[in-house]
C-alpha cells in the first residue's frame, strides 16, 4: 500500500519561492521603519487599550537599512482559527529562516490552537516532521483551534510555558479573531516587560484580513481555485442533465469575498453578494424574488436548470436578519447563563427568546422554518460570532422559491418545472494542497515572520507585498495589528477587533460581476476551471485570484 500520494511526494520535494530580499537568506535582510501608524478607526480607544504596542511604524524589508539581531531564540508557534491551505508552509519558512540564522534555535508548536499555550501543550518541531508536511493543506502538523486568548490567567500561563521552554517570541497564524488575539497577547506582554515579542501571520480562505498593507489572507487562492473546480464541474453537470437547479453556498463567515471571486472563475446564472443585498436593504423576500425571475426566465424558454452561488454570509447581510441576529446575540449571552432557559424545550426556547425580540424580529423569527430557527440559536464561536456555517441558507432559499414560483405558476408567469439540489462547499477547500501561489506566499509570510521577531517588532504583522508579480520582486515588511483595530459590539460588548475587509461595491471586483451577470443569467456563459496545477506552463501553475489580479491593477492605476 502507498503511504502518501505520487502527488504529495512530488509536492514535498517542491522548494517555494522566497519574497524579494529574503532569498537573500535571513542575515542578509536589513530593516527600515516608516512613520508611526494610526488605527483604522476609534483611535482613542484603541490606543488606550494598547497602550505599549499602539501606534508603531511600519516595517520594511530590504538589503539596505538596520542590521538585524542574530541573538540566538526558541520561538513558539499557534495556528488558530479555521484551516486555510499553506498553514504547513508558514511554519516550514519559519523553521527555515530560524535554523538557517542559528541551528541551535529551537521552534515549539503549541498544540490545539491558542489552548496550547495556556494549558503548555506543545511539541517540538523538528527537520524529521516538518518535512513531512511541506507543501501539503491542513493544520494537522499542530492542530488548530478558536479559544480567544483574553485574560490575565491565559495570559499569566502563557508566560509560565513560555519561560519554561525558554521562548522569547510566539507566532501565531490565524485570521481577524485570532490576530486580534496576537494584539492583546503583545500589548499583555509587553507591558509586563517579558521580552516576549508576538507576530501574526494573515490567514483566513474567507479573504477578508486585507487592506493597504495585506494584499491577500493565505488559502484564499487555493480554496477559491477548488471550490471553482467543483462548480465548474456542476455546471458541466447541468448543462448535460438539463434537470437541475443548483444551489451552492460557499463559505466566507461575513464578507462574500469567496463567493465572488468563484463567480468570475465560473459565470454562474446567480450570485448573491451580501455586501451588496446590505447596501441595497434588499429584505429576504425581494432575495427570493430576484432568484425566481431569472428561475422563471430560464425556465419559460425552456432551461430548467442553473447555478445560483449563495455566500454563508448572506443571512447577516439582510437588514431585517441582521437586526434580529443583533438582538439574539444579546439576549442568548444572557441567557446562556439562565439555567430555565438552558433547560427549556426547544419551542419553550423559541418563545423565550421571541419575548426578547421586538415586534418586527419576533414575527421575522417566528415566519422561519424549525431548522433554520434552531440553528440561529445555536452556540456563537468563542468570539461571539453565529455560526454561519451550520445555518442551511441555500435550504431556506429553496423552499421559499419554491413557494414563489408556484404563485407565480398561478398567475401564468411561469411556466417551467423546479427541482433542486442544495450544496454547502466549505470544508472541502480549507485543506487543499496548497497552489503554487499560496505554498510560496505562505513559506515567505513564515520566514519572514522570523525577520520581524529578529528586528525586535512585537504586535505586527507579517506582511508580504507586490504579489500578482513573480515573487522575486515580492515586498517582505509588517504592518502593526493596532493600525487594522476597531472597536465592534461581540457577546454584548464593544471590544476591540481587526476591522473586517467586506466586498466594495464601488471596487473592479463586483464590478466585474455587476457588469456581466445579465448576461449570464440567461445564456449559459459557464466556465469550467478544472483542478488547481502544480506543474506545467506558469500560465497555468502561478496565476493568482482574479480579485487580487483585479485590486492590484486598480491600486497601480491609483499610484
Ligand atoms: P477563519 O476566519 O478562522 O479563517 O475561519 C473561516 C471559516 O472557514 C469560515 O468560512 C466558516 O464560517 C468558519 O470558518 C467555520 O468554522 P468551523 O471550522 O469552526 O466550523
Amino acid at each position: 500500500m502507498r503511504e502518501i500520494s505520487p502527488l504529495q511526494k512530488e509536492r514535498l520535494n517542491y522548494q517555494p519561492k522566497l519574497a524579494g530580499v529574503l532569498a537573500n537568506g535571513i542575515n542578509n535582510v536589513k530593516l527600515s521603519l516608516g512613520e508611526a501608524t494610526a488605527s483604522v478607526a476609534n483611535q482613542d480607544e484603541i490606543k488606550a487599550l494598547f497602550p505599549h504596542v499602539y501606534g508603531e511604524p511600519i516595517a520594511r524589508f530590504s538589503s539596505e537599512g538596520t542590521s538585524l539581531s542574530n541573538d540566538k531564540r526558541n520561538v513558539g508557534v499557534i495556528l488558530s482559527g479555521g484551516q486555510a491551505p499553506g498553514g504547513h508552509n508558514v511554519i516550514a519558512g519559519l523553521f527555515d529562516a530560524l535554523k538557517a540564522a542559528n541551528n541551535e534555535n529551537k521552534l515549539y508548536g503549541f498544540l490545539g490552537g491558542p489552548s496550547g499555550i495556556v494549558d503548555g501543550k506543545y511539541m517540538e518541531i523538528t527537520d524529521e516532521i516538518i518535512n513531512k508536511y511541506r507543501n501539503t493543506g491542513g493544520f494537522d502538523i499542530i492542530g488548530s483551534g478558536r479559544t480567544k486568548l483574553e485574560t490575565e490567567e491565559q495570559f499569566k500561563k502563557s508566560l509560565e510555558v513560555c519561560k519554561s521552554l525558554n521562548i522569547s517570541a510566539i507566532v501565531i497564524i490565524g485570521g481577524d479573531d485570532s490576530n486580534t488575539n496576537a494584539c492583546l497577547l503583545a500589548e499583555w506582554m509587553r507591558a509586563n516587560n517579558t521580552g516576549i515579542s508576538v507576530i501574526g501571520c494573515p490567514k483566513t480562505i474567507d479573504g477578508d484580513l486585507k487592506n493597504d498593507q495585506i494584499e491577500i489572507s493565505f488559502g484564499f487562492d487555493t480554496a477559491t481555485k477548488t471550490y471553482a473546480e467543483l462548480i465548474g464541474n456542476i455546471q458541466r453537470d447541468a448543462n448535460s442533465a438539463k434537470k437541475y437547479w443548483h444551489f451552492i453556498k460557499l463559505m466566507g463567515r461575513s464578507a462574500s469575498h469567496v463567493c465572488l471571486e468563484v463567480a468570475l472563475q465560473t459565470q454562474p446564472n446567480i450570485t448573491l453578494i451580501g455586501e451588496e443585498v446590505e447596501a441595497k436593504k434588499q429584505s429576504l423576500d425581494e432575495i427570493v424574488t430576484y432568484m425566481a425571475n431569472i428561475i422563471a426566465a430560464r425556465g419559460n424558454s425552456g432551461k430548467n436548470f442553473g447555478i445560483a452561488l449563495i455566500p454563508e454570509g448572506l443571512i447577516e447581510f439582510i437588514p431585517e436578519m441582521k437586526t434580529m441576529i443583533s438582538t439574539l446575540n444579546d439576549s442568548l449571552a444572557v441567557l446562556e447563563k439562565d439555567e430555565n432557559y438552558q433547560n427549556a424545550a426547544q419551542d419553550e426556547k423559541y418563545s423565550i427568546i421571541t419575548s426578547k425580540l421586538d415586534d418586527a424580529s419576533a414575527k421575522l423569527f417566528n415566519s422561519l422554518p424549525s431548522t433554520i430557527k434552531a440553528q440561529l440559536l445555536m452556540d456563537r464561536d468563542p468570539h461571539g460570532n453565529v455560526q454561519v456555517s451550520k445555518i442551511e441558507t441555500e435550504k431556506l432559499l429553496i423552499e421559499m422559491i419554491e413557494v414563489k414560483l408556484k404563485q407565480m405558476k398561478a398567475q401564468g408567469t411561469y411556466n417551467g418545472k423546479f427541482s433542486s439540489q442544495a450544496h454547502f462547499f466549505g470544508y472541502e477547500g480549507r485543506c487543499a494542497m496548497p497552489s503554487n501561489f499560496d505554498s510560496d506566499y505562505c513559506y515567505s509570510l513564515g520566514y519572514n515572520a522570523f525577520a520581524l521577531i529578529q528586528s525586535g517588532l512585537t504586535g505586527y504583522l507579517s506582511s508580504i507585498k507586490n504579489t500578482t508579480k513573480p515573487a522575486n520582486q515580492w515586498i517582505a515588511g509588517g504592518v502593526p495589528l493596532t493600525m487594522m483595530m476597531n472597536m465592534e459590539r461581540r457577546h454584548g460588548e464593544m471590544k476591540p477587533v481587526i476591522k473586517k475587509a467586506l466586498v466594495e461595491l464601488d471596487g473592479p471586483v463586483f464590478k466585474a460581476l455587476e457588469d456581466n451577470r445579465t448576461k449570464w443569467a440567461i445564456n449559459d456563459c459557464y466556465i469550467f476551471p478544472g483542478s488547481i496545477q502544480y506543474f506545467g506552463p506558469s500560465s497555468v501553475c502561478d496565476i493568482t485570484t482574479i480579485t487580487l489580479q483585479l485590486e492590484q491593477e486598480k491600486s497601480l492605476v491609483n499610484v
